[in-house]
């Protein structure tokens, strides 16, 4: 807390550790995704391994709900905020008062619209478009999308930057491609009961899915949600229709295993460590760090899928 800090700064405080406590709100998104809560999970414990005080607060997948977070967090006079924007735009009225109250912001994964960089520290997150760029590229490799391959798309949150950066990254690939096309597409929020809903209306809507080549997803959740609506309309999943996505969470790997899904692009959830870095280094007086710090994923496909479902399960 700011008081806290000139205190112990002093060395007068009395009862503060032997190196005081930093305090730092965290304004995630919700709990909408198994990646999602991985990556909460994985901040909580980060901060408690370095005995940073966190304030945590579930928006719920709504903007209201950070900015008001946020606020609190300023009100609070904690050291650091950490943000992961549940969309783009509508952030630089509460990243000022940030700024104002001297207040380091650090985004993490989906990015900010903003015209003042100053606003935030730094931004830490693995690179969408890639990750797009990879989904297409191992699904355009595959024999049965050489002839012509009908594909469905389920975008991720409208607004969000994951969604928007893997839908360029998927279709800049799919432009040098003739005989692929995204025939249906539609947003399921990235969430598995959406992506369940939303692909039997598509189905329906491309005659129960008998000409569909591959579902694209913007992450495994909403895949995982398809692939019961794919089962249900009397099509094999990972064979009728090949399904590729994003995260690699331990259930896609299962079902990976399982033949019903092909092929998922990594997204680490493990941001925690980077973003304290950037925050005490910050705290400490660095004033220079990068605007941007990428983190990387792989690409999974059935080969390696059961070992890793039991290596990731148990995490
Ligand atoms: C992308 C992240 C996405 C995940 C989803 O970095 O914002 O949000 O891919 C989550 O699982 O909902």
């Amino acid at each position: 807390m700011k008081i806290k800090s000139i205190v112990a700064g002093l060395g007068l405080c009395l009862v503060c550790h032997s190196s005081f406590a930093t305090t730092v709100g965290f304004a995630q998104v919700g709990s909408e995704s198994g990646w999602r809560t991985s990556f909460s999970e994985s901040v909580k414990a980060e901060a408690k391994k370095r005995g940073i005080d966190l304030k945590f607060s579930d928006a719920q997948q709504k903007q209201e709900n950070q900015i008001k977070a946020v606020r609190s967090f300023i009100a609070q006079g904690v050291d650091a905020i950490i943000i992961a924007p549940v969309v783009e735009t509508g952030w630089t009225p509460v990243l000022k008062e940030a700024k104002r109250a001297r207040i380091p912001v650090v985004i993490v994964d989906r990015n900010v619209q903003v015209q003042d960089e100053s606003l935030f520290v730094t931004r830490i997150a693995s690179d969408f478009v890639e990750e797009g760029r990879k989904a297409a590229t191992w699904l355009l490799s595959q024999p049965q999308a050489q002839k012509q391959c009908n594909i469905i798309e389920l975008q991720g949150t409208v607004g969000a930057t994951a969604a928007i950066d893997r839908a360029k990254g998927f279709n800049e690939v799919l432009a040098k491609h003739p005989q692929a096309k995204i025939v249906r597409s539609q947003t399921a929020e990235f969430t598995r009961a959406k992506g369940k809903e939303v692909m039997e209306s598509l189905l329906k809507a491309e005659q129960g899915g008998k000409d569909i080549c591959a579902l694209w997803a913007h992450n495994d959740e909403m895949a995982l949600g398809a692939i019961q609506a794919i089962k249900e309309a009397g099509l094999k999943p990972g064979k009728d229709v090949l399904v590729v996505s994003v995260d690699a969470v331990p259930d896609y790997f299962k079902a990976m295993a399982d033949g019903d899904a092909n092929a998922t692009v990594e997204l680490n959830p493990h941001l925690g460590g980077p973003a304290f870095d950037v925050i005490e280094a910050y705290l400490k007086g660095k004033k220079d760090t990068e605007k941007l710090i990428r983190t990387t994923g792989d690409l999974f496909l059935q080969d390696t899928a059961a070992a890793e479902y039991e290596k990731r399960r148990l995490k």
